[in-house]
């Protein structure tokens, strides 16, 4: 669980740093583009200014806070208020890009297309989009990053009715256009589907926190959620392309996460083939559709049968074309886990492939080092391989939309020792190699890298605890001061682009 997954240093920070790799500092091509990612009830706060609707994050880390560590994101990093302070520290960082998410409550408070716009939440966007611009920073912006209007969640279910939702979906995304879409470059709709779906809608981990145990049917809900983030994206994107594409000139994709999976036994054919149909479960569920304008994958109709819901000829249409339309993979990555293949059958609740997922392999040795939280190890050698795969599956150029992780034993230090964040340095360091090898020696397009996080921030059902800023945040004052991994960032960006341009990489090679 998010809650109960901080690792403490056990050893010193210098004895983490010692199992990882050497930086190699690879060269990346001169307009690689870099910046850093944010989502709207990680960082805002300002809960209930300026006319805010209640999201369901709202609801739920206020009707559970033991899930959410008796923390919720009423306050957050207040950036809602300290806008020209972010804007300033954002630029002195170099950042190209700053990729946020809209609070759709924000916008519209109560969520549906006949509800009333509230003009004081368009000014906050406003004023952060052209306070970007000011500083030559472009904005790439989700539109949902977990944060539903509560009101349609209680009022048709929200992601639970697909026409409901997507109508409403589309007239928001349709407002976003219309208003920031002038200034807005690159458009993301769908922060990470699969987690929505499973933590939303399976463990309950995540709003609106349904599961078994709150008498929900995990073995339906996550594939109709998931159904109706593809269709509400799909609509998104045509009106996109009919309405506003022609003279806004932007680009419109979404966000994808995943591990990688290697097998747990190297020599077994059924565990190779586990972690195919692993990934097909975690990013073929929605890149075929949504990428390939085709059905799910093979592998998902046949194990779920009628519980899997099916495209009506319209909805093939609407999905053959928008395909063509999604020119960019958005990757939200950070680890990777071995898979084996089960050997009973699937059970009804099973949504990985009926794939057992495990961080030692066969032969006892582990994915990676642990970094300061427990489900994510380094692996970067995983990440290339990642970028190949989604590459040779969607052709599209990638944009890595989030990466990053919290050291061992973060949250329990003093803010020198935070600051000096060693093992963040090495872990980006690894991650931006494995970018460059992928394009220089496998051909793959990687365009952007987008570290997670511009800040410590409400990290969902971990409350406070688990940082991943390149920025400290002291929570009590809102006191924000920049890690030694800020700084690295810049320079590394500066090395590798410079090598590219001073001719060290030729003919796209090293
Ligand atoms: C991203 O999700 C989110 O987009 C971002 O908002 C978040 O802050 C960031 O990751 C860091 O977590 O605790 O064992 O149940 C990444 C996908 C899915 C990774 C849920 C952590 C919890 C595993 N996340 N997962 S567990």
């Amino acid at each position: 669980m998010f809650e109960s997954n901080e690792v403490r240093a056990s050893t010193s920070t210098k004895t983490a740093l010692d199992v990882l790799d050497p930086v190699k500092e690879l060269p990346l091509p001169p307009d690689f583009l870099w910046g850093v990612a944010t989502a709207s009830y990680q960082v805002e706060g300002g809960a209930e200014q300026d006319g805010k609707g209640p999201s369901i994050w709202d609801d739920f880390s206020h009707r559970n806070p033991s899930v959410t560590s008796g923390e919720d994101g009423d306050v957050a990093c207040d950036h809602y208020n300290r806008l020209e302070e972010d804007l300033a520290l954002l630029a002195s960082y170099g950042v190209d890009v700053y990729r946020f998410s809209i609070c759709w409550s924000r916008l519209i408070p109560l969520g549906g297309r006949n509800d009333p716009i509230n003009e004081k939440g368009i000014a906050f966007y406003n004023n952060l989009i052209d306070g970007l611009l000011a500083r030559g920073i472009r904005p790439a912006v989700t539109l949902y990053h977990w944060d539903l209007p509560l009101e349609l969640q209680k009022r048709y279910g929200g992601m639970l009715n697909t026409a409901e939702f997507q109508a409403d979906f589309e007239h928001y995304a349709r407002l976003c256009f219309s208003r920031f879409g002038d200034r807005v470059t690159q458009w993301i709709t769908f922060n990470e589907p699969y987690i929505t779906a499973l933590f939303g809608f399976h463990s309950g981990i995540l709003a609106p926190g349904h599961s078994t145990k709150t008498g929900h049917d995990s073995t339906t809900e996550p594939w109709r959620v998931g159904h109706s983030q593809i269709l509400a994206h799909a609509a998104a994107v045509q009106t996109y392309v009919t309405d506003f594409q022609p003279s806004q000139k932007g680009a419109i994709s979404i966000v994808l996460n995943s591990d990688f999976y290697e097998p747990y036994d190297a020599n077994s054919e059924a565990d190779k083939e586990a972690c195919q149909r692993r990934l097909e479960f975690y990013v073929g569920w929605f890149g075929d559709p949504i990428y390939l304008g085709a059905d799910y994958p093979a592998s998902m109709r046949k194990q779920l049968g009628s519980r899997l819901p099916q495209f009506s000829d319209a909805e093939k249409d609407l999905l053959k074309m928008t395909a063509p339309h999604n020119t960019f993979y958005g990757m939200n990555h950070y680890t990777s886990q071995f898979a084996r293949a089960r050997i009973d059958p699937p059970s009804e609740d099973d949504h990985t492939g009926n794939v057992e997922e495990l961080t030692t392999n066969s032969e006892g040795v582990e994915i990676g080092p642990l970094s300061g939280v427990s489900w994510l190890r380094v692996t970067h050698r995983q990440f290339r391989k990642l970028l190949n795969w989604a590459w040779n599956r969607y052709q599209r150029p990638i944009y890595i939309t989030e990466n990053g992780c919290p050291c061992p034993g973060e949250n329990s230090m003093t803010l020198d020792q935070a600051v000096d964040d060693q093992f963040r340095i090495r872990y980006f360091g690894l991650y931006i190699d494995a970018i460059s090898q992928a394009i220089n020696e496998d051909g793959v397009k990687v365009a952007g890298y987008y570290a997670w996080s511009f800040m410590d921030n409400f990290e969902w059902a971990a409350g406070y605890t688990i940082r991943f800023g390149i920025t400290h945040v002291d929570f009590p004052t809102g006191t924000r001061t920049p890690k030694k991994s800020a700084a690295y960032l810049k320079e590394t960006f500066e090395r590798r682009r410079a090598a590219a341009a001073n001719g060290k990489v030729k003919n796209g090679k090293l």
